[in-house]
């Protein structure tokens, strides 16, 4: 019986503000006090996690001096030498502060802007100390209730410019660092821009260093909007931009569950491991997701505890699918080849093969007539998934 235990090079990595998260929802207060970000590297280390990620502000306090700063980052990186935990992502907190309730890059206010600019400039400079080499821009307040209070085409245009600034900082300093877009559809806000991976891929496109901007897709994000995130993150992967990716549990059609990963949807996230094992996705697995409310301390443990086994389960799960014969006999007969047709399909466009497709005869009553034995390949996977094959 496999034992189901993480190693370093599962790369499984959790925010500070995933262990740390104190139970606050909007209809109530804190029901734990969480351990210090110190004790939390610790632990996560214990329990065979690879690295942690954090804002800003879940390591400096708001406001804090560069010397309280300096203190607080020297703790730190001897814990994360101590645990052998790295730091493997950063971010900025440009959501909590109320000077950015209407916005950060996206404000109104050119002061606001500008603070925004100078906060993330400052967390970059602190997530580089920390050896982080991924960046996440998950833009919470970008977006609005009222329509008329911003201009949509503006709200784009002052988004592109401070990731094109922000970029162009990074080369300037010297840093090896590339940006991770996480997109969501609402909450905090009526609507936030930019809502699906799909809407971040294509702006990309459009910015100055397109090579070093990639995307940071969440489980919740683009299950809360009934899209299908195995899609999503398929999309990435293929366009050579799954940078990072935030793992969690939803159901569709909610605010924002943030469950352990694999609490919803056994399948799509059986589905989704196998992708990114399948595509041999090696950047960090972030676990961005929250106990319940309910947890108890030691209880915390257990949800992180449960998030790398569940991966590993379906990890497994992937395997028992690539190696079952008749699972694959189906597959053998569902990929039909093609001598004469493949070849010109995967190609590119020539005026030889387009006259070779327009002149080809097909039966197209043939075709229609070809076995799917999906019923069947559906309820195998059942069948594994739950243990009976
Ligand atoms: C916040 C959000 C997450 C983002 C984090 C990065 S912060 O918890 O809900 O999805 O990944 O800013
Ligand atoms: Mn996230
Ligand atoms: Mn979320």
């Amino acid at each position: 019986m496999a034992t189901y235990t993480p190693q370093k090079s599962d790369k499984f990595t959790f925010g500070l503000w995933t262990v740390g998260n104190p139970g606050v929802d909007p209809f109530g207060g804190a029901v734990r006090t969480p351990v210090t970000p110190v004790e939390r590297v610790r632990k996560l280390g214990e329990l065979g996690a690879y690295g942690v990620n954090l804002h800003d502000n879940d390591l400096i306090p708001f406001g804090a001096s560069a010397t309280e700063q300096d203190a607080i980052v020297k703790e730190f990186q001897s814990v994360l030498a101590e645990s052998g935990v790295v730091c493997a992502m950063a971010t900025t907190n440009l959501f909590s502060h109320p000077v950015f309730k209407d916005g950060a890059f996206t404000s109104n206010d050119p002061k606001v802007r500008a603070f925004a600019r100078q906060k993330v400039m400052r967390s970059i400079d602190l997530g580089v100390e920390l050896g982080a080499p991924i960046y996440v821009f998950w833009g919470g307040r970008e977006g609005v209730e009222i329509e008329a209070s911003k201009d949509p085409v503006t709200a784009a245009k002052r988004f592109r410019d401070a990731l094109d600034f922000f970029t162009e900082y990074v080369l300037d300093q010297g840093y090896d660092l590339k940006f991770a877009l996480e997109a969501k559809p609402n909450e905090p806000r009526g609507d936030i821009y930019l809502p699906t991976t799909g809407a971040m891929l294509g702006f990309i496109s459009t910015l100055a260093h397109p090579e070093m901007v990639g995307v940071n897709p969440e489980f919740a994000h683009e299950t809360m909007a009934g899209l299908s995130f195995y899609h999503a993150v398929a999309q990435a992967l293929e366009a050579g931009k799954l940078f990072h990716i935030d793992l969690n549990g939803q159901k569709p059609g909610r605010y924002d569950q943030d469950y352990r990963f694999g609490q919803e949807d056994y399948k799509q996230n059986f589905f989704l491991v196998k992708l990114l094992e399948d595509y041999g996705y090696d950047g960090p697995k972030h676990f961005d997701a929250h106990p319940l409310r309910t947890s108890d301390p030691d209880d915390v443990w257990e949800f992180a505890k449960g998030c790398m086994r569940t991966y590993l389960i379906f990890k497994d799960k992937a395997a028992q699918f690539n190696a079952d014969p008749e699972i694959q006999a189906i597959w053998r007969q569902i990929s039909v080849r093609d001598a004469v047709l493949d070849p010109i399909l995967d190609g590119k466009y020539s005026p030889q093969n387009a006259q070779t497709l327009k002149s080809h005869a097909f039966d197209a009553d043939a075709l229609a007539a070809q076995k799917l034995p999906y019923e069947k390949l559906d309820q195998l996977v059942f069948d594994l998934l739950l243990g009976v094959r």
